[in-house]
């Protein structure tokens, strides 16, 4: 009896012993599938270049250029076709990014302003949530950057061959062509240099194809002897228009410069010029809108001279068998007229669109590295520019109108884990929205300063526009008078109109109807029919700039206030 009851006793404990490792082995497994569960974050890849139109990407139904890399982003993501930006020049539309915030908020109304780094951005709250962070590029802000374990930036525009930087403070010089460059610093960063255990966030801005638009040494002459389409309204005269169309500088006729943007030079010019200037180290570039009112043939040559020294020989060789025969046509013509226009506009697009080819196929390289990796699909990237840009239309080239071709950004997002390959949306969508879109994202809460919306309920959904989404965008534009000289304005997009506000110096209204006159040819402001609808836009117009706490500054703020609150 008493071995009976020892021999129970111990095939009990030997059972409750077995149970306990059951319970335990059951324990661990579980917590190891929560562990599997548990989503890992997202990788972001924000990628932005510089002054790139919708009308030079093969997604967007470009007849100038295939874009096979950007298109494979819209392909396997989504492509927004009415993206906008709040302010459409370079600092302020990289300040109203970072913050989520129009400019009078976050303090970069033009390019001229210094950005506070102390303020709230999303790469500080994706730092602060577990991200590795970095920025390699173009910056263009004034100040250092803030929010990132790594950065590499041009100072200011930046050069196109090789290129300084500052790198974490240091200024060191590259060599090779800027989008090569930056590329490398990229891939090196996330392929080296960080913290694989971390999720990563890199912010990875192009210089190109900004102007005086150079391509890569490897590109340089390739589309020589391409003819492109014209815009049909490239011969326009502004009639029906107002004075702030009618006295732009930026004009291909007269703004766009033969040597400087064209690069009509002769090796003995540049040369000649480097030898007597041999001991001069001014940054002839900065003063460059000086010059431009003065717009001197020897004023261009010195601008051109400060990326000619930069060059190696044999850079130098490909450049002047790309530009001598361009140079000797320019001289020998003498064109006039819209002969001249139509010929600087075939060489202009030589060179804004030999940018892009080094451009696209960097960008393919980013994508093969990821995918490589095994990081593609656990990456959501972005795609977009610091704004559009004129190619041409209305006659142009640069930006800051609230126009269509250079108001638009493109914007394609790739996130196969909730994003349907293929989808196209047009929702209204702006640049204030990309902050809130990956903070979302990222799982990390919107900060109510913030004044864009996460982008999400259209993204994850098919690209549909959810029926409370937003039915108007806001845009406000300051750098007046400056370069270019476009008058300050302000105004509202909706899916159908647009109405602008000329203000400052002039005080005038422009509306145009997007679906009749997509090429804003016809100002139907002042037509009769039109007064009740005026009305409306103006209601509209005034309730996006209480929901953005702007005004317009030539009004008295109580009359401003005065009138939101009536309605
Ligand atoms: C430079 C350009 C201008 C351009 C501004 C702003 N001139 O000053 O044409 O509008 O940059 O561009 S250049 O002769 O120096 O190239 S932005 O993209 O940075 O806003
Ligand atoms: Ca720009």
């Amino acid at each position: 009896m008493l071995i009976n009851m020892k021999k129970l006793n111990l095939v009990f404990t030997l059972f409750s012993r077995l149970i306990l490792v059951l319970l335990l082995s059951l324990h661990f497994s579980c917590n190891k599938k929560t562990e599997k569960k548990a989503p890992k974050k997202p990788n972001i890849l924000f990628i932005m270049t510089d002054d790139h139109t919708t009308n030079a990407m093969s997604c967007y139904g470009s007849n100038l250029i295939e874009t096979p890399n950007l298109d494979r982003i819209a392909k396997e993501g989504i492509l927004f076709n009415n993206c906008f930006v709040n302010n459409s020049i370079c600092a302020p539309s990289r300040a109203a990014i970072l913050t989520g915030k129009f400019s009078h908020l976050n303090g970069v109304t033009d390019n001229a302003k210094v950005f506070d780094g102390s303020q709230l951005t999303y790469p500080k709250l994706l730092q602060k949530a577990g991200y590795q962070t970095s920025v390699i590029g173009k910056w263009h802000l004034g100040s250092a950057p803030t929010g990132f374990d790594y950065w590499c930036v041009l100072p200011g525009q930046g050069d196109y061959y090789q290129p300084d930087f500052i790198e974490m403070g240091d200024t060191i010089q590259v060599d090779g062509y800027v989008t090569d460059v930056i590329t490398g610093k990229a891939i090196k960063w996330l392929d080296k240099d960080r913290d694989a255990s971390k999720p990563f966030a890199m912010v990875y801005q192009h210089k190109a194809p900004h102007r005086n638009w150079i391509p890569a040494p490897r590109h340089l002459g390739k589309l020589e002897d391409v003819v492109f389409p014209e815009p049909e309204n490239l011969y326009d005269d502004y009639e029906g228009r107002g004075t702030a169309a009618h006295e732009q500088e930026m004009e291909l006729s007269v703004d766009l410069w033969t040597v400087w943007d064209l690069k009509v030079a002769t090796r003995e010019q540049l040369e000649s010029f480097g030898k007597e200037h041999k001991d001069d180290n001014e940054n002839f570039q900065e003063k460059a809108h000086d010059m431009a009112t003065a717009n001197k043939k020897e004023d261009e040559i010195k601008m051109l001279y400060n990326v000619f020294k930069r060059m190696t020989e044999a850079q130098k060789e490909l450049w002047f068998k790309a530009y001598e025969g361009r140079t000797n046509e320019f001289y020998s013509k003498d064109l006039k007229g819209k002969e001249l226009i139509s010929w600087k506009y075939q060489n202009y697009m030589r060179d804004y669109l030999g940018c892009l080819l080094s451009l696209d196929e960097n960008i393919g390289h980013v994508l093969d590295y990821l995918e490589e990796k095994g990081e593609l699909d656990n990456t959501i990237i972005v795609y977009t520019s610091d704004q559009g840009f004129f190619l041409g239309e209305h006659g142009w080239f640069d930006k800051r109108f609230m126009y269509e071709e250079v108001y638009r950004m493109p914007l394609l997002v790739r996130y196969p884990k909730t994003i349907e390959p293929g989808s196209v949306t047009d929702a209204l969508a702006m640049n204030i929205d990309f902050a809130p879109t990956l903070l979302d994202y990222a799982g990390v809460e919107i900060p109510k300063e913030m004044q864009g919306v996460s982008l999400r309920p259209v993204l994850d959904n098919h690209g549909k526009t959810p029926d409370d989404w937003r039915k108007s965008s806001y845009y406000h534009y300051y750098e007046y008078p400056s370069w270019h000289s476009v008058k300050r304005h302000y105004g509202i997009r909706t899916q159908k109109y647009k109405l602008i506000h000329f203000y400052n110096d002039i005080d005038e209204w422009e509306l145009y109807d997007m679906e009749k006159d997509p090429q804003e040819m016809k100002n139907i402001y002042n037509e009769p029919e039109n007064k009740e609808l005026i009305e409306e836009l103006k209601l509209e117009l005034k309730k996006q700039q209480s929901l953005y706490q702007d005004h317009d500054p030539d009004e008295k703020e109580h009359e401003f206030f005065h009138s939101v609150m009536e309605h």
